[in-house]
């Protein structure tokens, strides 16, 4: 039992031999039916219209829309480049404000185009931006504020939009973990000027690489639109700065094969969380993020925050045991975004304005879900956890 001293293989439980003989992912891909994808891809070849707004995209879009409740949808080839065109379209510049605590995703839109990105600090009860921490670092160069919607669960929507009222700012939320999630009753997707969605393959519902713009607004509609087709209005004619942003044919397959399996998919993600809550339960040092149940969710993240003080063994250990046993643990968003370069150059002390986030970055670790996992699985890491916490003082004296 916890021989090695070296690697992360020589911690395995059971002499050196991992628990599992597949590694078990975080983000490993949900997929629908592939006889349905497979007949849809036949279709695009046939056709011979592989991108640039294809049929198959435009009923995508029209699916998503409809399913959320938004005006628009404009799908994208990622969530990333959404994020830039939709910050660009809304005509942010000098400084935004956003959370440190996300996908390096985020800020990176806007230092891209030379926008700052204002990190501000967390509540630690949902990990999402502080309202009450925004107004303090708006500035007469701020033009925005980004909330991210994370972990399936929304920002105070309301608090952020009375602060944006206030000091006439434009502001959006990257949705990238909320999709088929709801705030009060409605679903994510048309709060604020713009909401983003990713559906990489990582995320509980994918198109193989993807994402999505969805507004309430015509004119901003219309604008990114355009904008993720480099501009053009016409054929010879470009009237904005643009990019190429366009989902293709085949990811917008994936997208309708896999949005028929949609409740299948959540449900695994249900059953998983449910067991993992079971499986949890009695561990001292460990708190698994809760879900309003009044509220739509994916349960596409199973997040636990690790108090050190109580289970006597670091985060960062546990991470490296349960990898020993091929249970690949992340521990997203580590070590916050203010930490990581750019910013750690340009803003070296931002930590101290952000003391929710540090504390926050050490705590978290996030366990494999999915449909590729069973209950048993989860009940299984579990127990690992639970052994390696029982047995902390080992463990640490053995490496
Ligand atoms: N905003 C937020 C809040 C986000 O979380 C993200 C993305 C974005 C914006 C930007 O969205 P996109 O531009 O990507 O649409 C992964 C994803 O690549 C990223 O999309 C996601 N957030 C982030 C939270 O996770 P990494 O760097 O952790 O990826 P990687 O390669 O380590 O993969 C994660 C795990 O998934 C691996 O353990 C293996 C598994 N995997 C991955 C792929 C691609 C598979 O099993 N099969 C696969 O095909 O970022």
């Amino acid at each position: 039992m916890f021989k090695g001293k070296n690697s992360v293989e020589d911690l395995a439980i059971c002499g050196g031999k991992p628990l599992f003989n597949e590694k078990l992912h975080v983000g490993r891909p949900n997929i629908g039916d592939q006889a349905k994808f497979l007949d849809r891809v036949k279709d695009i070849l046939d056709r011979k219209w592989l991108s640039n707004n294809g049929p198959l995209v435009q009923e995508f879009e029209k699916k998503i829309a409809d399913y959320i409740g938004a005006k628009h949808c404009i799908a994208m080839c990622n969530a990333t480049i959404a994020l830039e065109i939709t910050t660009r379209a809304l005509g942010f510049k000098g400084e935004v404000i956003v959370p440190s605590f996300t996908f390096v995703a985020t800020p990176h839109s806007l230092q891209w185009q030379e926008i700052t990105p204002v990190f501000c600090d967390i509540d630690p009860r949902n990990h999402c931006i502080d309202p009450g921490k925004i107004e303090a670092l708006i500035t007469p160069r701020t033009t925005g504020i980004i909330g991210v919607h994370l972990w399936g669960s929304a920002c105070d929507v309301e608090a952020i939009r009375s602060i944006a009222k206030r000091h006439n700012l434009k502001f959006m939320f990257d949705a990238a973990h909320s999709f088929a999630c709801s705030h009060n009753g409605k679903m994510v997707g048309s709060f604020g000027n713009a909401e983003i969605f990713s559906f990489h393959a990582t995320k509980f519902f994918n198109t193989l690489e993807g994402g999505a713009v969805t507004t309430n607004d015509d004119d901003l509609a219309a604008k990114i639109r355009l904008m993720k087709n480099f501009g053009f209005s016409g054929y010879d004619s470009v009237i904005y700065i643009g990019t190429n942003g366009k989902m293709n044919e085949t990811s917008a397959a994936m997208g309708l094969t896999n949005f028929e399996s949609i409740s299948t998919f959540i449900n695994a993600n249900k059953r998983n969380y449910t067991a993992y809550q079971e499986g949890l339960r009695g561990i001292p040092g460990i708190r698994l993020k809760t879900y309003n149940e009044q509220e739509k969710t994916n349960y596409q993240y199973i997040v636990l925050e690790i108090d050190e003080n109580v289970t006597k063994i670091s985060r960062d250990l546990l991470v490296n045991l349960l990898h020993a046993e091929n249970i690949i643990a992340r521990r997203y968003f580590y070590p916050g975004c203010h930490r990581m370069e750019p910013y750690k150059s340009y803003f070296p002390h931002a930590g101290m304005l952000l003391p929710e986030t540090e504390k926050v970055c050490q705590k978290v670790m996030v366990l494999p879900t999915g449909a590729s996992i069973t209950p048993a699985e989860a009940l299984m890491i579990c127990s690992v956890l639970s052994f390696a916490i029982e047995n902390a003082s080992l463990v640490t004296k053995s490496v």
